[in-house]
């Protein structure tokens, strides 16, 4: 990604140097932790991979699929199956932890890093957090810092397969570093929001940031 020297004012350089800002007083949220740090406090390991959601689970196929980016950026879109695969293409492996307590470790995730789709919407100065929105009506809330960690990937495929629909799929978000309540599943819109907004959980009750490692559980 960092390889050819950019001009000092590219789209780019512009990106970068706003996440760097946003960074500052922050430990990189993606950091590589340490084996005893790996498990965050008050959960519990699990093999399996649970469901939740609100009991609606859409029947998107990918022909139907869009995702819009909007708000607080310089150049809104809306992607079709087709323009979200020609978006560079990224693979990590990454754990999920549940605020109902359970974790699971090493799950690897295909799809486009969201930084990769920042360089192409490019926030605006203004915006500081995100909303995002999906099929079944779920929203939730992150800031920009967080949607911009660089393990947080829009994904389509899980475990070497197309992302199955009661996980999210065609496209759900994953933010490894927060609790997995903020990684919408059926993903249709991304909102850039000058203020923190509410979503559904967090209106009920739920944090704001929802970091595992500080128990951010509930407000
Ligand atoms: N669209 C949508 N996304 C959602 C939810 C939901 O109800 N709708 N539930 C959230 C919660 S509370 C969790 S724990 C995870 C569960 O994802 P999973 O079913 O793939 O384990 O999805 C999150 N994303
Ligand atoms: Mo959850």
């Amino acid at each position: 990604m960092d390889e050819e020297p950019l001009p000092p004012d590219s789209k780019l350089t512009r990106s970068k140097r706003r996440w760097a800002d946003e960074h500052k007083f922050l430990t990189d949220p993606a950091a590589p932790r340490s084996d005893a740090q790996r498990l965050p406090p008050g959960q519990h390991l699990v093999e399996g991979w649970p469901v939740l959601d609100l009991g609606r689970q859409p029947d998107i196929g990918r022909d139907r699929w869009r995702l819009k980016v909007d708000g607080m950026v310089e150049r809104p879109v809306t992607l079709d199956w087709a323009a979200f695969m020609a978006l560079p293409q990224s693979r990590r492996r990454t754990d999920i932890h549940c605020v109902t307590t359970w974790s699971r470790y090493d799950n690897d995730w295909k799809g486009v890093a969201t930084r990769d789709m920042l360089d192409d919407v490019v926030p605006r100065a203004e915006a500081s957090h995100v909303l995002l929105h999906a099929y079944d009506g779920y929203t939730t809330n992150v800031p920009l810092a967080d949607f911009a960690a660089p393990d947080a990937m829009l994904v389509h495929d899980w475990q070497g397969r197309p992302l199955t629909r009661d996980h999210g799929g065609p496209v759900r978000l994953v933010i490894p570093h927060l609790y997995f309540w903020k990684s919408a599943k059926w993903i249709n819109r991304i909102e850039f929001l000058g203020a923190d907004k509410a979503g559904f959980w967090e209106v009920n009750g739920y944090h704001m940031r929802g970091d595992p490692w500080a128990e951010e559980r509930y407000s």
